[in-house]
Protein backbone atom coordinates (compact mmCIF):
# COMPACT_ATOMS: atom_id res chain seq x y z
CA UNK A 1 0.00 0.00 0.00
CA UNK A 2 1.00 3.71 -0.97
CA UNK A 3 -0.62 6.16 1.18
CA UNK A 4 -0.11 10.11 -0.15
CA UNK A 5 -1.16 13.33 1.55
CA UNK A 6 -1.78 16.42 -0.20
CA UNK A 7 -1.24 19.46 1.06
CA UNK A 8 -1.75 23.30 0.64
CA UNK A 9 -3.81 26.09 1.66
CA UNK A 10 -7.14 26.91 0.78
CA UNK A 11 -7.64 26.74 -2.74
CA UNK A 12 -4.73 25.29 -3.43
CA UNK A 13 -6.53 22.76 -5.69
CA UNK A 14 -6.13 19.74 -2.98
CA UNK A 15 -9.80 18.44 -3.32
CA UNK A 16 -9.67 19.06 -6.97
CA UNK A 17 -6.68 16.81 -7.68
CA UNK A 18 -7.72 14.55 -5.35
CA UNK A 19 -10.55 13.70 -7.07
CA UNK A 20 -8.47 12.88 -10.36
CA UNK A 21 -5.69 11.37 -8.71
CA UNK A 22 -7.72 8.85 -6.82
CA UNK A 23 -9.41 7.87 -9.68
CA UNK A 24 -6.12 7.69 -11.69
CA UNK A 25 -4.44 5.25 -9.24
CA UNK A 26 -6.66 3.40 -7.36
CA UNK A 27 -6.93 5.35 -4.14
CA UNK A 28 -9.19 5.88 -1.58
CA UNK A 29 -9.27 9.49 -1.12
CA UNK A 30 -10.29 10.79 2.24
CA UNK A 31 -11.00 14.06 2.55
CA UNK A 32 -12.15 15.96 6.08
CA UNK A 33 -13.63 18.86 4.22
CA UNK A 34 -16.03 16.83 2.53
CA UNK A 35 -16.91 14.26 5.76
CA UNK A 36 -17.50 17.63 7.96
CA UNK A 37 -19.58 18.87 4.96
CA UNK A 38 -21.34 15.79 4.77
CA UNK A 39 -22.49 15.59 8.28
CA UNK A 40 -23.13 18.81 8.16
CA UNK A 41 -25.45 18.40 4.98
CA UNK A 42 -27.09 15.80 6.95
CA UNK A 43 -27.92 17.36 10.03
CA UNK A 44 -26.37 15.07 12.17
CA UNK A 45 -25.42 16.10 16.22
CA UNK A 46 -21.35 16.82 14.86
CA UNK A 47 -22.32 18.85 12.08
CA UNK A 48 -24.20 21.11 13.98
CA UNK A 49 -21.51 21.63 16.32
CA UNK A 50 -18.72 22.19 13.71
CA UNK A 51 -20.57 23.92 11.16
CA UNK A 52 -19.99 27.57 13.16
CA UNK A 53 -16.30 26.46 13.42
CA UNK A 54 -16.51 26.35 9.70
CA UNK A 55 -18.09 29.11 8.78
CA UNK A 56 -15.60 31.17 11.29
CA UNK A 57 -12.76 29.67 8.86
CA UNK A 58 -11.02 27.83 11.88
CA UNK A 59 -10.18 24.42 11.94
CA UNK A 60 -12.76 21.63 13.81
CA UNK A 61 -10.71 20.14 17.15
CA UNK A 62 -8.26 17.43 16.22
CA UNK A 63 -10.03 14.66 18.11
CA UNK A 64 -12.94 15.32 16.14
CA UNK A 65 -11.42 14.15 12.40
CA UNK A 66 -9.10 11.71 13.84
CA UNK A 67 -11.86 9.72 14.97
CA UNK A 68 -13.33 10.43 11.42
CA UNK A 69 -9.99 9.17 9.44
CA UNK A 70 -9.90 6.19 11.61
CA UNK A 71 -13.09 5.04 10.97
CA UNK A 72 -12.86 5.43 7.23
CA UNK A 73 -9.34 3.55 6.67
CA UNK A 74 -10.80 0.51 8.71
CA UNK A 75 -13.64 0.21 6.27
CA UNK A 76 -11.47 1.11 3.01
CA UNK A 77 -10.45 -1.98 1.69
CA UNK A 78 -8.71 -3.22 -1.98
CA UNK A 79 -6.98 -0.15 -3.20
CA UNK A 80 -3.61 0.68 -3.92
CA UNK A 81 -3.52 3.11 -1.24
CA UNK A 82 -4.77 6.37 0.24
CA UNK A 83 -4.79 9.84 -0.71
CA UNK A 84 -5.55 11.95 2.44
CA UNK A 85 -6.98 15.51 1.02
CA UNK A 86 -7.02 18.41 3.91
CA UNK A 87 -5.79 15.89 6.78
CA UNK A 88 -3.45 16.53 8.23
CA UNK A 89 -3.73 20.45 8.98
CA UNK A 90 -2.48 20.16 12.53
CA UNK A 91 0.82 18.22 13.98
CA UNK A 92 -1.10 16.86 16.40
CA UNK A 93 -3.36 15.34 13.69
CA UNK A 94 0.02 14.24 11.63
CA UNK A 95 1.56 12.72 14.73
CA UNK A 96 -2.18 10.72 15.14
CA UNK A 97 -2.10 9.65 11.54
CA UNK A 98 1.26 8.49 11.82
CA UNK A 99 0.42 6.33 14.86
CA UNK A 100 -2.54 5.07 12.78
CA UNK A 101 -0.75 3.98 10.15
CA UNK A 102 1.93 1.95 12.00
CA UNK A 103 -0.65 0.17 14.12
CA UNK A 104 -1.80 -0.98 10.66
CA UNK A 105 2.15 -1.67 9.33
CA UNK A 106 1.40 1.44 6.57
CA UNK A 107 2.65 4.62 6.61
CA UNK A 108 2.89 8.14 5.03
CA UNK A 109 5.16 7.37 1.67
CA UNK A 110 4.71 11.61 0.33
CA UNK A 111 3.64 14.76 1.32
CA UNK A 112 2.74 16.58 -2.17
CA UNK A 113 2.20 20.19 -1.28
CA UNK A 114 0.81 22.57 -3.64
CA UNK A 115 2.43 26.00 -3.66
CA UNK A 116 0.39 28.55 -5.02
CA UNK A 117 0.53 32.56 -4.79
CA UNK A 118 -1.66 34.41 -2.23
CA UNK A 119 -3.69 36.36 -5.01
CA UNK A 120 -4.80 33.35 -6.66
CA UNK A 121 -5.58 31.59 -3.70
CA UNK A 122 -8.53 34.58 -3.19
CA UNK A 123 -9.29 34.56 -6.77
CA UNK A 124 -9.86 30.74 -6.94
CA UNK A 125 -12.14 30.50 -3.37
CA UNK A 126 -13.98 33.34 -4.64
CA UNK A 127 -15.01 31.97 -7.94
CA UNK A 128 -15.84 28.83 -6.16
CA UNK A 129 -18.42 30.83 -3.86
CA UNK A 130 -20.31 31.38 -6.89
CA UNK A 131 -20.84 27.87 -7.66
CA UNK A 132 -20.23 25.80 -4.26
CA UNK A 133 -23.05 28.55 -2.26
CA UNK A 134 -20.00 27.55 0.63
CA UNK A 135 -20.06 29.84 3.47
CA UNK A 136 -16.86 29.63 3.89
CA UNK A 137 -15.88 31.00 0.65
CA UNK A 138 -18.45 34.04 0.60
CA UNK A 139 -16.41 36.19 2.94
CA UNK A 140 -13.35 37.28 2.02
CA UNK A 141 -12.21 38.35 5.89
CA UNK A 142 -12.95 34.43 5.95
CA UNK A 143 -10.96 33.61 3.27
CA UNK A 144 -8.20 35.24 4.97
CA UNK A 145 -8.92 33.94 8.51
CA UNK A 146 -8.54 30.59 6.80
CA UNK A 147 -5.40 31.43 4.56
CA UNK A 148 -3.99 32.78 8.16
CA UNK A 149 -4.82 29.59 10.20
CA UNK A 150 -2.84 27.60 7.26
CA UNK A 151 -0.19 29.57 7.56
CA UNK A 152 0.25 29.13 11.55
CA UNK A 153 -1.60 25.98 12.28
CA UNK A 154 -0.90 23.72 9.08
CA UNK A 155 2.51 25.20 7.59
CA UNK A 156 4.41 23.68 10.41
CA UNK A 157 3.76 19.86 9.45
CA UNK A 158 5.69 21.35 6.57
CA UNK A 159 9.36 20.83 8.70
CA UNK A 160 8.31 17.85 10.41
CA UNK A 161 7.86 16.14 6.99
CA UNK A 162 10.81 17.50 5.97
CA UNK A 163 12.99 15.83 8.88
CA UNK A 164 11.18 12.65 7.94
CA UNK A 165 12.55 13.22 3.78
CA UNK A 166 8.77 12.32 2.69
CA UNK A 167 8.51 16.00 1.68
CA UNK A 168 7.72 16.85 -2.02
CA UNK A 169 6.97 20.70 -3.03
CA UNK A 170 4.50 21.02 -6.26
CA UNK A 171 3.82 24.10 -8.38
CA UNK A 172 0.37 24.48 -8.11
CA UNK A 173 0.13 27.41 -9.99
CA UNK A 174 -1.17 27.29 -13.68
CA UNK A 175 -4.16 25.20 -15.30
CA UNK A 176 -5.81 22.09 -13.41
CA UNK A 177 -4.58 19.57 -15.98
CA UNK A 178 -0.74 20.89 -16.00
CA UNK A 179 -1.16 20.55 -11.88
CA UNK A 180 -2.38 17.01 -12.55
CA UNK A 181 0.38 16.27 -14.81
CA UNK A 182 2.66 17.30 -12.35
CA UNK A 183 1.30 15.68 -8.98
CA UNK A 184 1.00 12.24 -10.78
CA UNK A 185 4.67 12.69 -12.04
CA UNK A 186 5.89 12.54 -8.78
CA UNK A 187 3.12 9.93 -7.47
CA UNK A 188 4.30 7.83 -10.16
CA UNK A 189 7.45 6.70 -8.69
CA UNK A 190 6.03 5.04 -5.79
CA UNK A 191 3.01 3.05 -7.84
P1 LIG B 1 -11.32 21.76 2.78
O1 LIG B 1 -12.57 21.11 2.37
O2 LIG B 1 -10.13 20.88 2.97
O3 LIG B 1 -11.10 22.81 1.64
P2 LIG B 1 -10.11 23.94 1.19
O4 LIG B 1 -8.82 23.89 1.95
O5 LIG B 1 -10.91 25.20 1.28
O6 LIG B 1 -9.90 23.77 -0.38
P3 LIG B 1 -9.01 22.94 -1.43
O7 LIG B 1 -7.54 23.20 -1.35
O8 LIG B 1 -9.44 21.51 -1.38
O9 LIG B 1 -9.47 23.65 -2.77
P4 LIG B 1 -10.13 23.11 -4.09
O10 LIG B 1 -9.40 22.02 -4.76
O11 LIG B 1 -11.56 22.82 -3.79
O12 LIG B 1 -11.53 22.56 4.18
C1 LIG B 1 -12.66 23.31 4.52
C2 LIG B 1 -12.76 23.54 6.04
O13 LIG B 1 -13.02 22.29 6.73
C3 LIG B 1 -11.54 24.07 6.79
O14 LIG B 1 -11.43 25.50 6.71
C4 LIG B 1 -11.81 23.57 8.24
O15 LIG B 1 -12.71 24.39 8.93
C5 LIG B 1 -12.43 22.23 8.05
N1 LIG B 1 -11.46 21.10 8.08
C6 LIG B 1 -11.23 20.24 7.04
N2 LIG B 1 -10.30 19.32 7.39
C7 LIG B 1 -9.92 19.61 8.65
C8 LIG B 1 -8.96 19.04 9.55
N3 LIG B 1 -8.21 17.98 9.19
N4 LIG B 1 -8.82 19.58 10.77
C9 LIG B 1 -9.56 20.63 11.16
N5 LIG B 1 -10.47 21.25 10.36
C10 LIG B 1 -10.66 20.74 9.11
O16 LIG B 1 -10.04 24.37 -5.05
C11 LIG B 1 -10.68 25.60 -4.78
C12 LIG B 1 -11.23 26.19 -6.06
O17 LIG B 1 -10.19 26.48 -6.99
C13 LIG B 1 -12.20 25.27 -6.80
O18 LIG B 1 -13.30 26.02 -7.24
C14 LIG B 1 -11.41 24.75 -8.01
O19 LIG B 1 -12.22 24.52 -9.14
C15 LIG B 1 -10.45 25.89 -8.27
N6 LIG B 1 -9.15 25.41 -8.78
C16 LIG B 1 -8.44 24.36 -8.31
N7 LIG B 1 -7.29 24.23 -9.02
C17 LIG B 1 -7.28 25.25 -9.95
C18 LIG B 1 -6.38 25.65 -10.97
N8 LIG B 1 -5.21 24.99 -11.20
N9 LIG B 1 -6.68 26.74 -11.71
C19 LIG B 1 -7.85 27.42 -11.50
N10 LIG B 1 -8.76 27.07 -10.56
C20 LIG B 1 -8.48 25.99 -9.79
Amino acid sequence: MVNFLIFGPPGSGKGTQSVKLAEKFNLVHLSTGDMLRAEIATGTDLGKRMSSIMSKGELVPDEVVIEMIACKIDHSKGSAGFLFDGFPRTVAQTIALEKMLNDRKMKIDSVLVLEVEHDELVKRLVARAELSGRPDDKDPAVIENRIDVYKSKTEPIINYCRERGIYQPVNGMGSIEDVFRRLSKYMKKYL
